[in-house]
């Protein structure tokens, strides 16, 4: 053993010796020392976007994987820690527009440097799995899963809407839509309906939804209600207001039928006016020969019109100057065209009643439509309505007034029988309705899996045959920003009809890259296998029992991946319904920003480590510099770290300086793992003070514990009740307990404070006992540290491996990797509490709780800081603490 720590020498020799062993390979069915089968457990992270390089998001997300994995491989569990590559999409099209490489020689190329960094975090990843999203090997069987998706009527062809780019001549995605201008050309971006395909996510919602209370008892209940929100169920009645309104061959439009979808039928007589969305077909018809209203739909079509978007927008809107009659009151209701109805939710169409609805209030306030409130309390009657801030959105407890023979009774009775009365009228219904919609998963991009469908001038679009799978997407490709480059390329685009042996197109459209992502944990599983997408080992590993990820991913990526899995199922693929056991989203990791307003109004960003505090006499921080200037700047706070506010630490750096265990020590310890981590370089400072400190206690007593390990002497411990032996045990036992609780409830920042306690109460003992331990203390000693390494190994495996090995703890419990993971002892732990009196001049003042022969160091120091003792002796000297052993303290005061 080296007298000092050296992180780099530690790290580069065991990463190599886990490697060459490949001791992180994962084999099904592995069985323990007693021929068991072990219980299997799966732990994944969500796999990374091939950006570049890692960023400490990423450190922390498979940092908190390998605890988790290490902990449960120590306790008895086959594990399978798996990594892959999100590596279709966007920025490589990007990165290579601008640098003029080939997406795919960008992606390898970061593939290859972020692989070579998370080796050097020291993960416990089985390599042999690895996957890549745009590996033919892996997308043979994304093209396979989709043909057979498509054969069991999950895959269907529609027209989609798109952003067309009229400069670039190119379809945009929304995040390349800025204020309704394409992001390159700056031209003004029109909306296009072309063909598409999609899945059938909608025929699962109703799954979808129940399954999150029903089955996923173990995920976050924020992710569950962000998904319940997302899929959107709403009940309710959904009725027409009969209409005389023709379309230009004098037909009538929808029938003579303007339906509306309301969650509230009580409401129905507070209704004021109906609203219709722009792409509505009455909509359409009135702006055919009407200029004004063609130029209000054309106004709400400009950006991208998502959901979230629409509902924080202004609403705006244009009056038809046709109007429909109440069916209830049979008043005369004006028809509006709104922004913020959607086409694509319900009808399309609203009742507007603005006394209860908030957007409809916003509405009617803006256009002055008068306000009809419906609905009151027991205590007021009908109130002012022009006064209202806000409409009255109350349901509980709340009556009828203004609606006939309907007054006076309460909301959920109205609504029961305002329904009635619409059936009977024959003009309605109950009805369920969705949010979700199904997923249109057509891409007009080259870097992504090609769609396995031809084109042919005669039998029209064929699935590609099964056995001419993967359609191969041609690598050597440059995007110029102008269209999709599998447009343009022959050797691609022409091929031959399997049927009638004409000439035919492939389909040039790629699939939506969370397809890649929604069955990747599956391949891993399976992932030699070059004859079926999944095999029986999947059925193995799978459900994941513990899945890791932002929770930018809470509602897309996990909703596609449970939908997936699902239809596998019922394609008869797999045996389960879920495919995540237990979620956990970790925190992000923030930093301080700093910042100055430059001359031309901007904000220039500072990186932390280039800024220092000024501090007043008092040592209060006043202001910020940067270091080695004159130059202020502003503090802005901490916040989420980014490229933006240029605050991000780059974790090779920190891994480089300070070595990986270092690092891994920070990131567990900082936070608990669902909370947001703060970035300090004073942390750091810390963690790595307190490895060298474990291995310069090691190191000092290497000759006790090696013989004693070597002796293998563990058993013998004889405590002849000698204290100090007796105290470091309980210590150790105890902090000990408290670990094993945390590993399980995932509260790893508290087992790094309990080591900490453990390597003190070590130290202290230490110090106590003689420079020449006896055979107890050895025995002892040699027990504690080696509770102590193992604790600790699932955090900073490096150092804990390495004094596991040269201090011959694995002639004793096996290598650390596979020993078994240490329980406590609950006879350690019993430990008798006296009272201790404490005086001050012989007066009592309080006491305290005790084990028996307590140090009397230790008795002292809890007196003085006991509560109702600490006032007496504030600015006092303290001339003598005298200890009456098991009984009293008495701290005599200098008057
Ligand atoms: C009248 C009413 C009165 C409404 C009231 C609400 C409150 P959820 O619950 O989210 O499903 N709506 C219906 N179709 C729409 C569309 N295409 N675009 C925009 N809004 C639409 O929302 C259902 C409610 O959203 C419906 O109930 C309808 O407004 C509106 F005091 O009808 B309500
Ligand atoms: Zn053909």
């Amino acid at each position: 053993m080296q007298e000092h720590y050296d992180h780099k020498t530690i790290e580069s020799k065991t990463q190599e010796i886990w490697s060459s062993k490949e001791i992180y390979k994962a084999i099904e069915y592995s069985k323990n020392i007693y021929g068991s089968i072990k219980p299997k457990f799966y732990a994944c992270s969500m796999l990374p976007y091939p950006s570049g390089k890692l960023h400490m998001g990423h450190v922390r997300n498979y940092t908190i994987n390998d605890v988790m994995a290490r902990y449960k491989r120590m306790n008895g569990f086959n594990v399978l820690m798996p990594m892959g590559w999100d590596a279709f999409g966007m920025p490589a099209e990007n990165a290579a527009i601008k640098s003029k490489i080939s997406p795919a020689e960008w992606t390898y190329k970061n593939i290859k440097y972020m692989k070579s960094q998370m080796q050097s975090i020291g993960l416990s990843i089985d390599w042999s799995r690895e996957i890549c999203a745009c590996d033919p090997e892996y997308y043979k069987w994304t093209q396979w899963l989709f043909l057979k998706m498509l054969e069991n009527n999950i895959v269907y062809q529609n027209t989609q809407i798109v952003n067309w780019d009229p400069v670039d001549q190119t379809v945009l995605a929304n995040e390349q839509v800025i204020d309704g201008h394409g992001w390159r050309s700056g031209a003004l971006i029109e909306k296009r309906e072309i063909p598409g395909y999609y899945l059938r996510i909608t025929d699962y919602a109703d799954e979808l939804l129940s399954d999150l209370d029903n089955k996923l008892q173990e995920w976050p209940e924020k992710v569950k209600i962000m998904q319940s929100n997302w899929i959107g169920k709403s009940e309710g009645l959904r009725f027409a207001f009969k209409h005389n309104i023709r379309d230009k061959n004098n037909n009538l439009i929808q029938n003579g039928n303007l339906y509306v979808f309301t969650t509230r039928p009580d409401t129905i007589n507070g209704i004021t006016f109906c609203g219709i969305a722009p792409e509505h077909p009455i909509s359409i018809h009135l702006s055919q020969n009407n200029k004004t209203i063609q130029n209000f739909i054309d106004q709400t079509k400009i950006g991208t019109n998502t959901e979230a978007e629409i509902s924080t927008k202004e609403k705006k809107g244009i009056f038809t100057g046709l109007s429909v009659n109440n069916p209830i009151t049979n008043e005369e209701i004006p028809i509006w065209i709104c922004n913020y109805v959607l086409m694509s939710y319900g009808d399309g169409a609203i009742m507007g009643v603005p006394a209860h609805d908030e957007r409809d209030f916003e509405f009617a306030k803006k256009y002055g439509i008068p306000i009809k409130q419906v609905i009151s309390n027991k205590n007021f009657e009908a109130s002012n309505t022009s006064e209202w801030k806000e409409p009255y959105r109350e349901t509980k407890d709340c009556y009828l007034i203004n609606s006939g023979i309907y007054n006076n009774l309460d909301c959920k009775s109205a609504a029961i029988a305002i329904s009635k009365e619409i059936i009977k009228k024959k003009i309605g219904d109950y009805k369920t309705t969705w949010r979700l919609r199904d997923w249109s998963i057509s891409r007009q991009r080259y870097w992504g899996t090609p769609i396995p469908i031809i084109h042919c001038p005669n039998c029209g679009s064929l699935p590609v045959p099964y056995d001419q799978l993967p359609v191969k997407l041609p690598e050597n490709l440059t995007p110029d920003g102008n269209g999709n480059p599998l447009n343009k390329d022959n050797n691609f685009v022409h091929c031959i009809c399997h049927k009638c042996s004409s000439n035919a197109k492939r389909e040039t459209d790629t699939m939506d890259t969370f397809i890649d992502s929604s069955w990747y944990f599956m391949r891993y599983t399976s992932a030699n296998n070059k004859n079926e997408a999944i095999d029986e080992r999947n059925n193995y590993w799978m459900p994941i029992d513990q899945y890791i990820g932002g929770i930018e991913h809470a509602v897309l990526h996990l909703l596609y991946a449970r939908f997936w899995t699902k239809v596998m199922r019922d394609m008869k693929m797999l045996s389960f319904d879920e495919p995540i056991t237990r979620l956990l989203c970790q925190g992000m990791v923030l930093n301080h920003s700093f910042s100055v307003r430059t001359k031309n109004g901007g904000i220039e960003y500072f990186n932390p480590d280039d800024v220092e505090a000024v501090r007043d006499s008092n040592n209060v921080i006043v202001s910020y510099k940067l270091i080695n200037s004159e130059k202020f700047v502003e503090y802005n706070g901490i916040g989420t770290m980014s490229k933006s506010k240029n605050n991000g630490v780059d974790p090779q750096s920190i891994i480089n300086n300070w070595g990986a265990d270092t690092a891994r020590l920070f990131i567990i310890f900082a936070s608990p793992p669902e909370q947001t981590l703060e970035w300090s370089n004073s942390g750091i400072e810390g963690a790595n003070r307190f490895l060298r400190k474990l291995w310069r206690i090691c190191y000092t007593h290497k000759e006790y514990i090696i013989s004693s390990n070597s002796n293998n002497k563990r058993d013998i411990i004889s405590l002849n009740n000698k204290k100090s032996l007796m105290d470091l045990r309980r210590d150790i036992h105890s902090l000990l307990k408290q670990c094993n609780h945390d590993y399980e409830r995932l509260q790893y920042n508290t087992i790094v404070s309990a080591s900490m306690k453990m390597l003190k109460s070590i130290e202290y003992f230490c110090k106590q006992e003689s420079t020449i331990l006896d055979n107890n203390s050895i025995s002892v000693l040699t027990e504690a540290i080696g509770i102590l390494l193992r604790i600790l190994y699932p955090i900073v495996p490096h150092i804990t491996y390495v004094i596991w090995e040269n201090l011959n703890y694995n002639l004793v419990h096996g290598n650390i990797i596979d020993s078994t993971w240490p329980t406590h002892e609950e006879e350690a732990l019993i430990s008798e509490k006296i009272k201790i009196i404490i005086q001050i001049n012989g007066k009592l003042r309080g006491s305290f709780f005790a084990s028996t022969n307590e140090n009397e160091e230790k008795l002292k120091n809890i007196a003085i800081k006991t509560e109702s003792v600490s006032k007496y002796i504030l600015n006092k000297n303290i001339k003598r603490i005298i200890v009456v052993p098991n009984k009293l303290i008495n701290i005599v005061l200098n008057d």
